[in-house]
């Protein structure tokens, strides 16, 4: 059976706001374009998902990947000691530029394993192992571990480092939410600067339960594109559809 992964993108909580742009993390995406085939995949991005402990309570993901910088290293670390008491079962992992350069430090957070440098064909690697049921740390490129029975405590195995790029699949950029981030949180009152909601409302619950009336939040985003599909068949006739390219596409894929 598929494993359930979930793949974060670590952000020190009181960094959000200096972000103001919506980004997609080049390198969640890369990994995600590695593994997607193989597991059941979920993307958590810190600059704009709330909520990660509750997620991982109610799905404890078979794994979880953290990506960290070292500026978000304190409250990832924290993070990590709280995940690990939530969803015991769950295999950690970390990887990024932090992780690359203080493999040691990041394990002493908890974190099962350690991906240095390049992470394609390691996490494929440890999905795939984890699929077939036997996860041999020694077969995985490049991870960084503790093992009792090495001297020194840790095992550093060595990078194969992938000479042709090209045949890295192009950043999955299509498991980003994208539409949802741009549309910001369902109360105007709550939704990040940068959003729809964020910029050209600031309505709440409170004011529109005082006039008896729904909360003017100016667009809706369907959940799904099945859900999406149905309500445009509701609310729209087919000349109300319009089809559009964003300006970026060309020079992006
Ligand atoms: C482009 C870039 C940016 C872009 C990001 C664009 C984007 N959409 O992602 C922007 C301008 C937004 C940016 C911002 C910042 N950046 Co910057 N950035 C870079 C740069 C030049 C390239 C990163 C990149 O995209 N690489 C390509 C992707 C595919 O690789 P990757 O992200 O490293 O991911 C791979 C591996 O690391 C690994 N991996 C990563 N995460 C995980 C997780 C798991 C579970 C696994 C298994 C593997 C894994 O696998 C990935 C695929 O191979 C690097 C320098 C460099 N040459 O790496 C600096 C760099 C990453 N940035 C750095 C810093 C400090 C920042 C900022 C904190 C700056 C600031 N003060 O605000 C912010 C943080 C932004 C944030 N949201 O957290 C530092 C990090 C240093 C450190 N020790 O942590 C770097 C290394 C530059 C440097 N030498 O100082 N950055």
């Amino acid at each position: 059976m598929k494993k359930k992964v979930l793949l974060v993108k670590c952000l020190n909580s009181e960094r959000r706001d200096i972000y103001a742009f919506r980004q997609v993390p080049l390198g969640i995406a890369y990994l995600a374009a590695a593994i997607k085939d193989f597991c059941d995949l979920e993307i958590f991005d810190m600059l704009v998902d709330d909520g990660l402990f509750e997620k991982i309570r109610r799905d404890h993901p078979d794994i979880i990947g953290f990506s960290i910088f070292s500026v978000d290293f304190i409250s990832a670390e924290k993070m990590i000691r709280v995940i690990r008491k939530i969803s015991p079962r769950s295999l950690i992992i970390a990887g990024g530029a932090h992780a690359t350069v203080e493999a040691i430090e990041t394990l002493r957070a908890g974190d099962d394993l350690v991906v240095r440098g390049e992470g394609e064909l390691a996490l494929r690697a440890i999905v795939n192992a984890l699929n077939g049921g036997q996860l041999e740390k020694g077969k995985i490129p490049g991870i960084s571990y503790f093992d009792p029975n090495q001297v020194g405590g840790a095992c550093h195995n060595p990078a194969i480092c992938e000479e042709d790029i090209d045949s890295f699949p192009m950043p999955a950029i299509d498991v980003f939410d994208m539409v949802r981030k741009i549309v910001g949180k369902t109360l105007p009152s709550d939704a990040e600067m940068g959003t729809i909601r964020g910029d050209f409302s600031v309505d709440d619950a409170t004011a529109a339960n005082h006039d008896k009336r729904a909360i003017h939040n100016l667009v809706h985003a369907s959940e799904t594109s099945e859900e999406a599909e149905k309500e445009l068949g509701l609310w729209f006739a087919i000349e109300d559809v319009y089809d559009y390219k964003r300006v970026e596409e060309d020079l992006m894929f």
